[in-house]
């Protein structure tokens, strides 16, 4: 049982860990600990790019490399660790950058086929964000219909993936310091597909063999991804299905309901759940539900599916990703409908231990032993009904081996950039003013973004949640997206009343205003949405000209996806600090390490950290906002703010 505990820091998860074991069910936790870590694979040096090799190339034996031994520690190809190093890391960034992008492609497909009135059940919902949208990228609005605007804004979406010269349209909506350095450093994308093409080429065997060479090509097919396609992803799923506002919803396992038909939507793309959401609620699905004897139709996410439809329609979390398994050992769960990344292999064996239907949708992802219902967005309500009703189907099948854990958190979710303006300026001066104003005065030390993945070589959720206590309490407000929201969320975070976790500052403008000290600002696409939030305070004034001056650090301390080395790089590209935990894919090469580590510091004014350890990972960020605080002369506010108190503490004691 002791060893049990570390597995997780949730009870939901632990008391599901225990049932699998019973139910001789085998989940990520196992596997992890029967399969250890290659240590060359680990720290990027082992390559697999040609036939010659694997090639792997061991730590220099001494911290004192002689020339002579250094030469020998090379690939077949003579490829040195440098440029392996450098490779695989890059690589990563490609597959990040590409799962991403194609998804907001996806979603530009989609947008185009709404617009131009191909896709039924669909609609614009968002015109504010529209016509933002038009204006831009430049398109007329004139007297046009928002169906002709769109049609525009589809057509141009879609054309920012293949764009030969010049550099993506969005790139635009960045402070103009940072533009400019960007085109300096060389790194201003193209179209995105072309970025991650010229990596894959560049890391082809005995092609860019200068590591700092493919290291730029990283951050400029990394920035393709955030400026670009996740950032196109984020606007137009906005325009779609509506820009999130605060909204009140439940997080864990026990979301997961005993008398009705339980439907977990699992993956990334809210193009068929949005769809999902909608039949749901049909009084004739849910007719057809209770006729099979359920009390209703029950709907809840996992991973970035799952914050989609919350931040939009308050559906309930099942977890995260580390939970996906356990959902399923419940036991009760009559379907998983999963479509792209973050989906585990093993989920239809472990089905077949129970009743569940795993049913793909996406054709770029099927599993073997699994249902494909296959979405056609110009059929979509007729896809969303199919899912449905072998969901309900499946209800009565159901076994006597249920076991749903009672758990659930409450949340506030939906803090989009927008609604950040809004709360924080009010409905008559909407603006970042107040923000700007509470760090100048030293209320709120600063901010981090804590994103990102679960990990099961280090205790599910602990290392978010320590981390993320640790920087409110010292009044650096938390912004969040992906897993790690979900971590926090079952960690009671995402609530007003976590102010009492905050440090005095921080809990006096989360109290005033009405917020948590912790917002879920969405999907990990939607880091985009920290994007235009950093921008939006550099443009407030008052906090430097560029996204470096500010008091902002970032962080992903259970990562594991290639995604969270894409959204990495290019939050480090835009001029922030960011720390990692678990382990670092470079370590293998010191050079290539520091300059990741050191000189991106000076070339883009962010680098990268590695800190496992959540409260030492926390202080290297609250040391870079002190750092950054000092360099803006708001170091003293803050030091007079802490003053004050301890006169009034002093002044209360006599
Ligand atoms: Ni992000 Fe979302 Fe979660 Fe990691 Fe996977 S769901 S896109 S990659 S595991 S945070």
């Amino acid at each position: 049982m002791a060893e049990e505990k570390a597995k997780s820091i949730d009870n939901a998860s632990l008391k599901m860990i225990e049932k699998a074991a019973k139910d001789g069910v085998n989940t990520a936790f196992d596997r992890a600990e029967a399969m250890k870590p290659c240590p060359i694979g680990m720290v990027g040096s082992c390559c697999k790019n040609c036939s010659m090799g694997p090639c792997r190339v061991p730590l220099p034996k001494s911290l004192e490399e002689t020339p002579e031994d250094k030469r020998k520690r090379r690939g077949v190809c003579g490829a040195t660790a440098e440029t392996i190093a450098a490779r695989n890391f890059i690589r990563m960034i490609a597959g990040g950058a590409a799962a991403h992008s194609d998804h907001g492609r996806g979603v530009a497909e989609l947008f185009l086929a709404v617009a131009k009135g191909e896709a039924s059940g669909y609609e614009l919902k968002d015109e504010q964000k529209l016509l933002q949208v038009a204006l831009d990228w430049g398109i007329e609005i004139g007297d046009r219909s928002n169906n002709e605007i769109a049609v525009d804004i589809g057509e141009k979406a879609l054309s920012e993936f293949g764009k030969q010269e010049g550099e993506i349209d969005f790139l635009r909506r960045a402070p103009l310091k940072r533009q400019e350095l960007w085109r300096q450093q060389g790194v201003a994308p193209r179209g995105i597909d072309r970025e991650i093409v010229e990596i894959m080429h560049r890391t082809h065997m005995g092609v860019d063999q200068d590591y700092k060479n493919l290291l730029q090509q990283g951050v400029r097919a990394s920035l393709a991804d955030g400026w670009g396609g996740s950032m196109i992803a984020t606007e137009l799923q906005d325009i779609l299905f509506g820009t999130p506002a605060p909204v009140l919803s439940k997080v864990n396992l026990g979301v997961i309901k005993k008398d009705e038909v339980n439907i977990i939507i699992h993956g990334h793309e809210p193009l068929l759940s949005e769809m999902i959401v909608a039949v749901s609620q049909d009084p004739e699905m849910i007719e057809l539900a209770k006729s099979s004897g359920a009390k209703g139709i029950n709907l809840a996410g996992i991973c970035c599916t799952a914050n989609e439809i919350l931040i939009r329609h308050g559906v309930p979390l099942a977890g995260n990703f580390l939970q996906q398994e356990l959902a399923l050992v419940t036991g009760a769960v009559d379907a998983m409908v999963v479509d792209v990344q973050c989906i585990m292999q093993s989920l239809p064996d472990i089905a077949q231990c129970y009743h569940t239907k795993i049913i793909t949708t996406s054709p770029k992802a099927k599993i073997p032993g699994a249902v494909h219902v296959e979405f056609d967005e110009h059929n979509a309500v007729e896809s969303a009904r199919a899912i449905v009703k072998t969901a309900i189907e499946a209800f009565p099948k159901r076994g006597s081996n249920i076991d749903i854990p009672k758990e659930t958190t409450d949340l506030v979710a939906g803090f989009s950039h927008e609604t950040i303006n809004y709360l924080l300026g009010g409905i008559f001066r909407a603006s970042y003013r107040p923000l700007n104003d509470n760090i100048i005065n030293g209320r709120i030390r600063g901010v981090a973004g804590v994103v990102g993945c679960n990990n099961p070589r280090v205790t599910h959720d602990d290392i978010h949640v320590t981390m993320i206590k640790e920087l409110i309490k010292n009044d650096v407000l938390v912004v969040q997206t992906g897993c790690s929201a979900m971590a926090a969320a079952k960690a009671g975070l995402l609530t007003p009343e976590a102010a009492k976790y905050a440090g005095k500052g921080l809990a006096e403008v989360c109290e005033t205003v009405g917020i948590p000290p912790v917002l879920h600002m969405g999907s990990c696409v939607d880091n985009s949405r920290i994007l235009m939030a950093v921008t939006a305070m550099v443009k407030e004034g008052g906090l430097g000209d560029d996204i470096s001056d500010l008091p902002v650090a970032g962080a992903a301390p259970e990562w594991m996806s290639e995604k969270a080395i894409s959204i990495g790089q290019y939050v480090v590209a835009s001029g922030i600090y960011t720390v990692f935990g678990v382990n670092w894919p470079t370590l293998g090469s010191k050079e290539v390490t520091d300059f990741l580590f050191k000189d991106m510091e000076d070339m883009y004014g962010g680098m990268w950290a590695f800190e496992p350890d959540p409260i030492r990972a926390a202080h290297l960020m609250i040391a870079h906002i002190d750092k950054k605080r000092k360099a803006l002369g708001i170091d003293k506010a803050r030091e007079r703010v802490l003053y004050d108190m301890d006169m009034r503490r002093e002044l209360d004691a006599v």
